[in-house]
Order: structure tokens, then sequence, then C-alpha cells
């Protein structure tokens, strides 16, 4: 029994997605990053413990070498309070996962050591240093994983009862879209990296699980390799589900095979119903006139359709809540999500709200694509707010769902349920208010991978001090 113990916590947020619902269960688990950390330390020399403050609570009386905490903005300050609780305590604490990457400096006045980026390549480092008691600073990878012999995520660690959607299973890693509004690109890369199929399908055989989410940020990214994936899926008993993007959801060829390999729900990111203003954020995949039909193509398919919209962009004025919600119900989604645009630190949405100093609060825990945190070009804040609150009653008022509800087809009527009546409570906001007016952050963000687009690029660079810069470029 190895006598050393690392303990990794994934602080609480308040978000419809991973906070208990019914029966004490969150609708997904939020701790694919986590699960990945902990495949990475040896299970001879340390004990790992998981805590998902999202469904228990954090022992801080627990002794350990040292913890390691993960965080997105929308709970990163949660995250600080923990690390400082620790840290009090003399504990040593590492913190990880988007925004630490993306704010570094901001992150280390909270813990001894930051991991920038992918884990992988640098745990063994971390944990010499940990031993060598020299544990501090940055550790980021000097190259990006070739996702070939991954580690098993410790699946084992799961509290599976606490969750519906337990399983995340990665296939790829990166994005080639670049949408303005999205870390994955800085987080990642532009290129799709792929997991050699057989590891994948090794993963899935020995997860413990016949229901899987599929984590990759765009599951059906390039036409032939998610078919690979598929074909090799086929009659294991999974059934499956992932985010992809709309454009090779049209492909007959690539939703037979997502039918016959046990997809039961595509979630994809159709943001908004205006050309413009998907082009205006970089998303020229999506074709709004086609989507009522792909809709209709992909639940003929006996598929689910999870429609993800965004609200809040320069062309949105306040009739697009209802001109988006009148669409979804029309269209027959089966379930939908309606977020506010959020502008994340070193995303070029972040740069081009801050050069017009359009952002108003940076309290992070507001950063969790229900509340407001600037100022919209059409609209009031407020109006913002209450239009994406609007939008869920709209969506999920009791006569939409008996008007949606799939009576006939083959789509599973038992996860449709699941989604709709979960949604429809968790969406509900307490209060419409939004965000607080807070002062600019010390720190300025410093994306784990540098953008390619020149005015991107040199945004990030000149919000950075001179020694910083050097070391990006
Ligand atoms: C799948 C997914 C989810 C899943 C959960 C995934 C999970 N982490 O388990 C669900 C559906 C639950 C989800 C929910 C949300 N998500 Co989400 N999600 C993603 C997605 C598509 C993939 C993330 C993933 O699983 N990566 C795989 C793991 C292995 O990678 P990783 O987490 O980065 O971890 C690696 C490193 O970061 C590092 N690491 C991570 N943690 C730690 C900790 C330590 C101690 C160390 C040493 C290292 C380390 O090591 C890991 C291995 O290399 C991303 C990216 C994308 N393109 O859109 C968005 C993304 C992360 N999500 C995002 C957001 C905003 C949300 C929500 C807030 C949305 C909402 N309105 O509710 C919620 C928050 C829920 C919560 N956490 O409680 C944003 C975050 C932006 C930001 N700056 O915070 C992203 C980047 C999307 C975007 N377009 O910008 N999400």
């Amino acid at each position: 029994m190895p006598t050393r113990v690392i303990h990794l916590i994934n602080p609480k947020t308040d978000s419809l997605t991973t906070r208990p619902i019914y029966f004490n269960r969150a609708l997904y688990s939020p701790l694919a990053g986590l699960l990945a950390v902990a495949a990475c330390i040896p299970r001879d020399q340390y004990e790992v413990v998981l805590t998902d403050e999202n469904i228990e609570t954090v022992d801080f009386d627990l002794k350990a070498d040292m913890v390691g905490i993960s965080a997105m903005t929308s709970y990163v300050n949660r995250g600080y309070e923990i690390a400082d609780a620790f840290r009090a305590k003399g504990v040593p604490v590492v913190m990880g996962g988007v925004h630490p990457s993306f704010m570094a400096q901001e992150a280390l006045q909270h813990c001894d050591a930051v991991v920038v980026g992918e884990a992988e390549l640098v745990m063994d480092r971390l944990l010499d240093d940990l031993r060598a008691g020299r544990l501090r600073g940055l550790y980021r990878a000097q190259k990006l994983h070739s996702m070939v012999g991954m580690a098993m995520p410790r699946y084992d660690l799961l509290k599976k009862h606490r969750y519906v959607n337990k399983t995340f299973v990665q296939t790829s890693r990166g994005c080639h879209t670049g949408c303005t509004f999205c870390a994955e690109p800085l987080m990642n890369g532009l290129k799709f990296r792929y997991r050699p199929v057989n590891e994948v399908i090794a993963e899935i055989e020995a997860c413990g699980s016949k229901n899987i989410s599929i984590n990759d940020a765009d599951f059906f990214g390039t036409p032939e390799r998610p078919k690979e994936v598929m074909r090799a899926l086929r009659g294991r008993g999974i059934k499956w589900q992932a985010g992809v993007t709309s454009k090779l959801a049209e492909d007959e060829r690539m939703l037979e095979l997502a039918a016959e390999s046990g997809c039961t729900m595509l979630s994809i990111g159709f943001e908004s119903i205006s050309r413009d203003t998907l082009k205006s954020v970089h998303k020229l995949v999506n074709q709004p006139d086609h989507f009522a039909a792909l809709v209709k193509k992909i639940q003929s398919y006996g598929i689910s359709v999870f429609g993800l919209f965004m609200f809040g962009f320069d062309g949105d004025d306040p009739q697009v809540f209802g001109a988006t919600t009148g669409f979804n119900i029309g269209a027959g989604f089966d379930a939908c999500a309606f977020s506010a645009l959020t502008p994340y630190p070193g995303t070029l949405t972040w740069y081009e709200m801050r050069k017009a100093n359009r952002i108003f609060s940076y309290d992070w825990t507001m950063y969790d694509q229900g509340h407001v945190v600037f100022s919209p070009a059409q609209m009031r804040p407020d109006q913002l707010r209450a239009g994406v609150d609007e939008s869920y009653k709209q969506f999920y008022s009791a006569n939409s769902i008996a008007r949606r509800f799939p009576f006939t087809g083959k789509r599973s009527r038992a996860q449709w349920l699941v989604y709709n009546l979960f949604m429809r409570k968790a969406a509900r906001a307490e209060n419409l208010d939004p965000a607080p007016m807070t002062p600019e952050p010390e720190c300025a963000p410093n994306p784990p991978i540098l953008p390619l687009k020149r005015e991107w690029r040199d945004a990030v660079l000149e919000g950075l001090p001179e020694p910083l810069r050097q070391s990006a470029e």
C-alpha cells in the first residue's frame, strides 16, 4: 500500500451540466482532466484520492503530500480558495486545466506550481520535483502529445452512481475550426491529433461503462477518421454520444455508421441562426438554412439532436431570443442549451471586447455562460441575461416538450425525457442580475499556444509584460 497520497480536487460550480438535480445525480461528471492526470501518477508510489465538490465536500483535514486542483474559468475562484486553505496548512498545491493554463501568473498567486496545457508529458518531472521538495513555477510540455500510448484515465476513482453520464472517452484533441470565442485551439492546437483506433476501443472496453460520452472538441472533425472509430465500435453493445460540428453531420454514411455503432445523441454547436453572425465568429462550417433539414436527417437515424446556441453577438437584437427558440421548437430539436456569449481570457472575443472596453466584470465566477459580463452591441446586459432565461423557459415549457416528444421513431425516449426534465429544472436562473462591475485583473492571459491569426497573436503579445512576451514568441 503506497504511503504517499495525492488529493485531486474539482471545485464546485453552479453549472446545470454538473450539479446534482434528480436522485442526487448530476447530468455529467466534469472530471476528464483529473482522471487523465491521475492516470499519470504511479499507483505503486501514490494513493490518489479524487473529490468532485459538485457532489461531495472537500476534506481539508485529509493528509496529503500534494493537492492538485483543476479549473475552468467559472470555478477558478473557488479553486483559489481551496488552494489557499491547503497551502496555509503547508500542503504543496498544483493547479491545471483551461483557466490556470491561460492565466498562469494569476494562478501562481495561489499555488506552488501550474501545469500549462497538457499534463501527460510533464507529470514525471513534476512528481520528481515534488519528491525533491522543489515543486514550483510553471510546467509546460515542449510539444503536444502524440496521442499514442496514452494511459487509461482512472475511471475506477469515479463515483459512478452520482452521474447520469459518467464516462468521457477522448479519441482526439485539437480543432481546426478556430471559433473566436473558443479556447480549444489555444489549448490543444488547430490540428486534430488522433489516438490509434485500437487504443480507443481498448479503453472503451475497459472503462466499465456501456454508455459513453466522446469528449472530443469535434468528433466529426474530418471525413474518414470518425468512420474508422465507428466501424470498430459496431457490435460492442456500446451507447454513445458526442460533440460534433454540423457540416460532416450531413454525411449520410457518417450517420449510418453512427446509428449502427450505438450513437444516441449528437451535441452540435449551431451557435446562431444568423449566417452573418457565424461569419463574424469564424464558425464558417455552419449553414443556418441547412439546420432544420439536418435535425430531421439525424433524427431519421434514431439519433437525438442537442443544439447548443449562444446569444449576445453584435448582430443580436432583442428579437433574437424569440426567433431562435421559435425555430428550435418548430424544427423539433430534442434538447437545447442557451449560453450568454462569454469573453474567456485569451480568446479573440476577449481581446476584441477588451480593445472596445466592453467587459465590465472580471469576477470569474460569473463566466458561466449564464451571467453577462460585457456590454452587448444591440441590447442591455440585463436584457441578454433575461433573454437567455426566457429561451430556456420557452424551449422547455410543457407545451414545447409535448410538441417535440418523439412519439414515433427510434430515438431513445428515456434519454429524451431525462435531458428535457433535467434541463427544464436546472436551467431556471435564481436571479437575473448581470454580473457586478469589478476592477481589471492584474495579470494578462498567456494562452498555452499562440494563435496563428496575426491580429489575435499581436493582441496576445501586446497584453504581456516584456519578459513573458519574449518567452511567448
Ligand atoms: C467535454 C467538455 C465538457 C464536459 C466535461 C468535460 C470534463 N472536463 O470532464 C461537460 C459537458 C460537463 C462540460 C461542461 C462545461 N463546460 Co466544457 N468542454 C468540454 C470540452 C469539449 C472537452 C474538455 C475535456 O474533456 N478535455 C479532455 C481533458 C483530458 O482535458 P483537460 O480537461 O484540458 O485536462 C488536461 C489538462 O488541462 C491538464 N489538467 C486539467 N486539470 C488539471 C489539474 C491538475 C492538478 C493538473 C496537474 C493538470 C490538469 O491535464 C489534462 C490532461 O492533459 C472543452 C473543450 C472544447 N473544445 O470545447 C469544453 C470547455 C472546457 N468547456 C467550457 C465551459 C465554459 C463549460 C461550462 C462552464 C459550460 C456551462 N455553461 O455550464 C461547463 C462547466 C461544467 C463544470 N466543469 O462543472 C469551456 C471552458 C472555457 C474556460 N476558459 O473556462 C471549454 C474550453 C469550451 C470552450 N469552447 O471554450 N464541458
